[in-house]
């Protein structure tokens, strides 16, 4: 397998302005025409006179240009592409190719999910329907008929508006649908299924009227409402915030049940994953409606950021996706917890971001080569990508950055474009001057500030200095210097925000928070006019990506917990707080947990007045995983003890306060809601009931039984369920049983019971895992379930993977080896779990290292698992 790289980038040869496809739709053998009007692309160089097209795993039955049969001299097929000899620079190229979709197991190109047929384009799945330019810089405006068997197939769906509908012989019907927005063909979808519809109606800022439509299979229309409450709200949402409204007469969503990823945003016709749709309160948690919300408002965006206006080529995915992301944070904050969302989207940013640019695979938020494209829908890409978006949004301040976007869907509609374009629009709008701070999308990494403070009393003078550093990562052994925003604040002995003036500014500014800007190795930063000693808050919000060390007492952090007005720093603090303690725990298991520790941590519990769903967070330890990041040579073993020893001593001595907070939220017998409020509620109450469980008497094991049994909501159930489980016992088992009799038919509450055993970390965690591989449910080819019980042993349940003697790795190494037939994207998302071999000890770094050989010796890999397995051992 060999590298595609941005620097080779070329124009295509040719444009495409016109498709006209038409299917005749069968599981077994589908017959796919397509019609396409090209011309030589005025902008490119001209090559040797042939056109190569795109295409895979396509029975070629017959070839035209301009209505002329081709002999065998004109063309030429191979594996993966159709080249046209001797062409004219302008022709229409008809060709008739068979797919077979039943046997598509990759999830990529049109293939059969259940009873239906669906298709996933992104980002090279089109040239496994049709011959084509399969690559994002070709535009053109597509004509799909569909025509299928009525009976087996009434719902027939694609990009745009339907022009016709009519019954044919045979008991077939035919749809046609038409898009009238020129998009790449990695935005072309269709649907063919016996499927039930929820419909709504939006009428957009400007008048026009849009249905609204969520199709899925007739067992699940009772789970719709939240998805479609989700889409109107994101729908105003994006008109409020970025003037940008809905362009087609019909919106609609697909859910169906084997998907390789979250969700996707064709034109018109959104396909997702069931589980991003599917939510009633008795089955799914508060973490699935959040995630919901926030994927259904993901997609619908990217009409405006990926479909109006696309990527030039894949390594501007970030493009698309990180300032798409940007967006779902920023619709989520407004329409919920805006504190809380910042903290759960740090977390997942530095628990994959961070471990993503420390390993084997770090690559910039625009890489510069890859071998699999489908290896870089990464943390980097998506979540580090947003913050990017999220730093110009900040330096160029709101009114400054909406100007700026406002430009950018002005200026690049209908085009497909660079990250470059991107910021150039943000400097074109606002004056700034960004050149250094476009290193953020080239330099792969994570920055390292070094921050020191001093305060000489005296002059009342606070220094502080901030160093940068940035470590190697493949193919980048030095780094320049970012551009980093830094907000800070600094508070007094009262614990209230200090104005911060900086040496040689005349005007006191206001006190609160201050963004200072980072741009050499090392830069002094001087506050005058202070009294005392401040205690600094640094890194307010989270502003820029990058980690921080900072010599910060254990006082000073307890009070910033208490008293800083920045809710992340507050978070921040205590996060730093129980890390170290944790650590100390993990080289010395003599240690004892302060008594100050547990009053901290009881003050806080205690107090009503705030956010409880921050609170929560608040009180959270770090994960394992976190922890393991932290540590030079990860001690599994040490972590996975303290962890524990925590948690219980926290049980066992705020027993009285937990309970006081357990029963204080127990909620006043309503239905259940989703709102910040209530999801609060019960977050801050099964995490007492967690830290309760950790040590149980009989007391506290009926409470969480009686929740298991009895809760009217899937949060809380599940979070009894879990705790049961890896209690374990004749409690554990019999919850289990129950769960499963109860849900068996809705596959994805069984995800979840699959999930809570892969999870439990009782050590015959793996036999488990093994047992369950054979249970009649249990399938490789629904990645929903090969995530909820392979990915979620190898990725959340870091003690059993690592056991030391192997089986972990054994057991990862043969999933991967079996799925990479079927499906190479979800084999290689698998294998990603081991690529950090080197931060373990020798023993296991050998286990692993044999592990990624034996793969790696394997004959015909795919090229996505040949790409993460050899740069593992790069
Ligand atoms: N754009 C899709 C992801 C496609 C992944 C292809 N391997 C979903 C999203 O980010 O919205
Ligand atoms: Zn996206």
């Amino acid at each position: 397998p060999h590298a595609v790289r941005l620097k080779d980038y070329q124009p295509p040869e040719f444009l495409i302005d016109r498709v006209d496809l038409h299917f005749e739709l069968d599981p077994d053998r589908t017959l796919v025409e397509s019609i396409l009007q090209l011309r030589r692309n005025p902008a490119a160089t001209r090559g040797d006179g042939s056109l190569v097209l795109h295409g895979e795993q396509l029975d070629l039955e017959a070839i035209e240009i301009d209505g002329h049969p081709l002999t065998g001299s004109e063309f030429g097929v191979d594996q993966d592409s159709l080249t046209l000899h001797r062409i004219p620079d302008r022709f229409s190229l008809l060709t008739r190719v068979r797919i077979h979709p039943s046997l598509n197991t990759a999830l990529e190109g049109l293939y059969q999910s259940g009873d239906m047929l669906c298709t996933q384009c992104e980002a090279e799945g089109f040239r496994r329907i049709t011959y084509f330019l399969d690559r994002p810089d070709v535009m053109a405006r597509f004509t799909t008929t569909l025509v299928a068997d009525k009976a087996r197939f009434p719902v027939l769906l694609s990009n745009g508006n339907p022009i016709e509908a009519r019954d044919l012989d045979g008991g077939r019907h035919l749809v046609r649908w038409e898009d009238p927005f020129p998009k790449p063909s990695y935005l072309f979808a269709l649907i063919a299924g016996d499927l039930s519809a929820i419909e709504d109606r939006f009428t957009t800022a400007s008048g026009r009227e849009v249905m609204l439509k969520i199709f899925v299979e007739p067992q699940n229309v009772d789970k719709c409402d939240h998805a479609m409450r989700s889409l109107k709200k994101a729908m105003r949402w994006d008109e409020e915030r970025f003037g940008r409204e809905y362009d087609l007469d019909i919106f609609m969503i697909v859910a169906v049940s084997h998907f390789n990823m979250g969700a996707m945003e064709n034109k018109g016709l959104n396909v997702f994953n069931d589980k991003f749709v599917l939510a009633r309160p008795d089955t799914a948690t508060d973490v699935d409606f959040d995630g919901i919300e926030s994927v259904i408002a993901h997609e619908y965006f990217h009409n405006w950021t990926g479909n109006r206006i696309t990527c030039r080529d894949w390594f501007q995915l970030s493009l698309k996706e990180g300032f798409t992301v940007y967006r779902d944070q920023e619709f989520s904050a407004d329409v919920g917890s805006r504190g809380v969302k910042r903290i759960s989207d740090v977390r997942l940013l530095r628990a994959h971001q961070f471990s993503e640019d420390a390993g084997p695979m770090a690559h910039p938020v625009r890489p510069d080569s890859y071998i699999e494209i489908n290896n870089f829908y990464t943390a980097t890409v998506y979540q580090k990508g947003a913050e990017v978006v999220r730093m110009q949004a900040n330096l160029l301040g709101p009114e400054a950055f909406r100007r700026a976007t406002d430009l950018y869907f002005e200026r690049h509609d209908g085009q497909a474009v660079t990250t470059e374009d991107f910021v150039r629009c943000m400097e074109d709008a606002s004056g700034c001057d960004l050149t250094q701070f476009r290193r953020w999308y080239e330099q792969a990494g994570t920055p390292e500030l070094t921050a020191e403070g001093e305060f000489d009393a005296e002059t009342g003078v606070y220094t502080l200095s901030v160093r940068q550093f940035t470590p190697p990562t493949p193919g980048q052994p030095e780094k320049s210097p970012f551009h980093v925003p830094l907000a800070i604040g600094l508070l007094g002995a009262d614990g209230e925000d200090l104005p911060l003036r900086l040496e040689g500014e005349s005007e006191v500014p206001r006190a609160g928070t201050r963004v200072l800007e980072l741009r050499k190795e090392e830069e002094r930063f001087r506050f005058v006019g202070l009294s005392a000693k401040p205690v600094p808050s640094l890194l307010r919000a989270f502003p820029a990506p990058v980690k921080l060390r900072f010599e910060q007492s254990d006082e000073d952090l307890m009070f910033l917990m208490a008293h800083d007005s920045d809710g992340f720093n507050r978070w921040d603090a205590a996060q730093t707080l129980m890390q170290r303690l944790l650590l100390t725990l993990v080289r010395d298991p003599d240690h004892v947990v302060p008594d100050r520790f547990c009053d901290a941590f009881r003050s806080a519990l205690l107090d009503t007045a705030g956010d409880q769903a921050l609170l929560a967070e608040v009180l959270t330890l770090p994960t394992e995983g976190y922890l393991a990041d932290q540590m030079d040579v990860v001690d599994v073993d040490g972590i996975h003890r303290a962890h524990a020893v925590l948690e219980r001593r926290i049980g066992e001595c705020l027993r009285a306060d937990l309970l006081g907070v357990y029963r204080a939220n127990a909620g006043d017998g309503s239905p259940y809601a989703f709102t910040p409020q209530a999801v609060g509620r019960r977050a801050i109450r099964n995490l007492a009931l967690h830290y309760l469980m950790q040590a149980p008497d009989a007391e506290i094991l009926g409470l969480c039984q009686d929740q298991f049994a009895n809760g009217d909501n899937m949060t809380d159930v599940m979070a009894a369920l879990s705790l049961l489980a890896n209690h374990g016992g004749t409690e554990g088992k019999a919850a289990l049983e129950a769960f499963y009799r109860r849900w068996s038919k809705e596959s994805l509450v069984i995800d979840k019971w699959f999930a809570v055993q892969a999870s439990c970390s009782r050590e015959d965690a793996l036999n488990q895992v093994l047992h369950l591989m054979e249970h009649p449910d249990f399938s490789l080819r629904n990645p929903n379930r090969v995530r909820s019980l392979i990915g979620v042993f190898c990725n959340a349940n870091q003690v059993r993977f690592h056991a030391p003697d192997g089986g972990g790795y054994r057991f990862l190494a043969d999933r991967v080896l079996e799925l990479d037939p079927l499906n190479p994207q979800i084999a290689s998302r698998l294998l990603k779990s081991m690529i950090r071999w080197r931060r373990f000890d020798r023993v296991r770094q050998s286990l692993m290292c044999a592990e990624l050989h034996r793969i790696l010796d394997t004959e015909e890999l795919s090229k996505d698992v040949y790409e993460v397995a050899s740069k593992a051992l790069e």
